[in-house]
């Protein structure tokens, strides 16, 4: 496709949710996730496509074939729809390319489809998924957890940001209903595939022939608060011995976290923390911290939850310090569907396979549809900062890709 193509719809997205200070900041249900959902249905008035919203605030845009009926839901995979889609949310201060490329790709690679007279024999979809990295509300792939059924609604209702507000008020300040919130099976039974296009977050790609790879799994991941309760007390008159400081052991949970996470061969990240009262001459009361977890397996994961939970209670009862772990989500392993992994790096002259410890709605949905993921080359690597990036030339390629993916499951 024509890159100046690609960068005059990308162009009309970017300056949605732009922060001061760099980067994006698109949280569910503020107003520039709202501007972004009156975006994706413009996009898909202009296009005469279907609009639809779920029980969940998932948006779709459906090119329904024009000869044959959208398909008997009785005799779902086999005749079912081919659903291609992202996010728009970011995390805070995320880069610009992580979710909304996967939207954007979709609608033009719909359109490359359109150009060249495709007919499809089933019905192709667009989506945009709510809340996938949970910046807001702290459960990721809220959208798709809560259409596969993988989280209960009435959890999903009671979920809170950081100001306190509540999923449930925030759908209501924007105008959307939380009593709607809720699996949909027979949805999901009307899908014969799923394809996430998304931008690399990582540099396997840089240097490669291939502009474009298919993912292969993603690794099992989790998110953890961790609770560290001491006492508040005067940072001058209060003697070394006689502290509970709940800070020290929070330090030392930094450090475990890595190192069981080294040892164990994974991955482990504290990059959010809240300390109250947050004084600089009072010793800390309380500090939360998040630790977000990821291992090439289930066993490695759980030795680093394991090695962690000892390690900082042990340390704790040295600072006379309580420390409680709460899991706030977890994401078993995914392994994408072979054969249109397979099917999809053959179609693709033979693209190169990769897996990601990055989570996706594209592995919540697997468990229910088979699935497959693109991603486009990354140069720096870098992903969840502004500095994530992608060459227009690039993405025009993933557009190919996606278009060539879609003629060949649709058409
Ligand atoms: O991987 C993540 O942190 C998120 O699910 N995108
Ligand atoms: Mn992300
Ligand atoms: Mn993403
Ligand atoms: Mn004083």
């Amino acid at each position: 496709m024509d890159t100046g193509e690609f960068h005059r719809l990308w162009s009309e997205l970017l300056p949605i949710g732009k922060a001061e200070g760099g980067g994006y900041l698109r949280f569910s249900w503020t107003e520039a996730d709202l501007d972004c959902r009156t975006w994706f249905h413009d996009q898909s008035k202009r296009r005469g496509l279907r609009f639809e919203e779920d029980r969940n605030g998932n948006l779709y845009a459906w090119w329904d074939p024009e000869k044959e009926p959208v398909q008997d839901p009785e005799a779902p995979h086999p005749h079912g729809a081919v659903l291609t889609g992202s996010h728009f949310d970011s995390v805070p201060h995320g880069g610009a390319y992580d979710g909304p490329l996967g939207i954007v790709s979709a609608f033009l690679a719909v359109d490359q489809l359109r150009t060249e007279g495709a007919m499809p024999k089933r019905p192709i979809g667009i989506a945009a998924f709510t809340e996938e990295e949970g910046g807001r509300f702290g459960v990721p792939c809220l959208g798709s957890r809560l259409l596969t059924g993988v989280l209960e609604p009435d959890r999903a209702r009671a979920l809170t940001d950081p100001d306190g507000i509540t999923l449930a008020e925030a759908m209501d300040a924007a105008g959307a209903d939380p009593d709607s919130l809720g699996p949909e099976p027979e949805r999901l039974q009307r899908l014969a595939a799923f394809v996430e296009l998304h931008i690399e977050q990582g540099r396997a790609l840089d240097g490669s022939e291939s502009p474009v790879a298919v993912a292969s799994a993603i690794w099992p991941h989790g998110r953890w608060r961790v609770t560290f309760t001491g006492e508040a007390d005067h940072a001058g008159t209060t003697r070394l011995p006689d502290r509970r400081d709940p800070m020290l052991t929070f330090a030392f949970a930094v450090l475990a976290a890595r190192k069981e996470a080294r040892l164990a061969g994974g991955v482990a990240t504290v990059g959010r923390v809240e300390v109250e009262p947050n004084a600089t001459n009072a010793i800390a009361a309380k500090v939360t911290a998040w630790l977000d977890a990821r291992a090439p397996d289930e066993a490695v994961l759980g030795e680093i939850l394991s090695g962690f939970e000892s390690k900082v209670t042990e340390r704790a009862g040295r600072d006379g310090t309580r420390v409680a772990i709460h899991p706030e989500s977890e994401t078993p392993i995914v392994e994408f569907d072979a054969s249109l992994r397979d099917r999809i790096a053959a179609l693709l002259g033979g693209a190169p396979v990769l897996p990601t410890a990055a989570g996706h709605d594209a592995g919540v949905l697997s468990a229910h549809v088979p699935t497959a993921m693109l991603f486009v080359r990354n140069p720096t690597g870098v992903s969840h900062a502004p500095g994530e990036a992608a060459s227009d030339e690039d993405c025009a390629a993933g557009v190919d890709a996606l278009a060539a993916v879609l003629r060949d499951l649709a058409c």
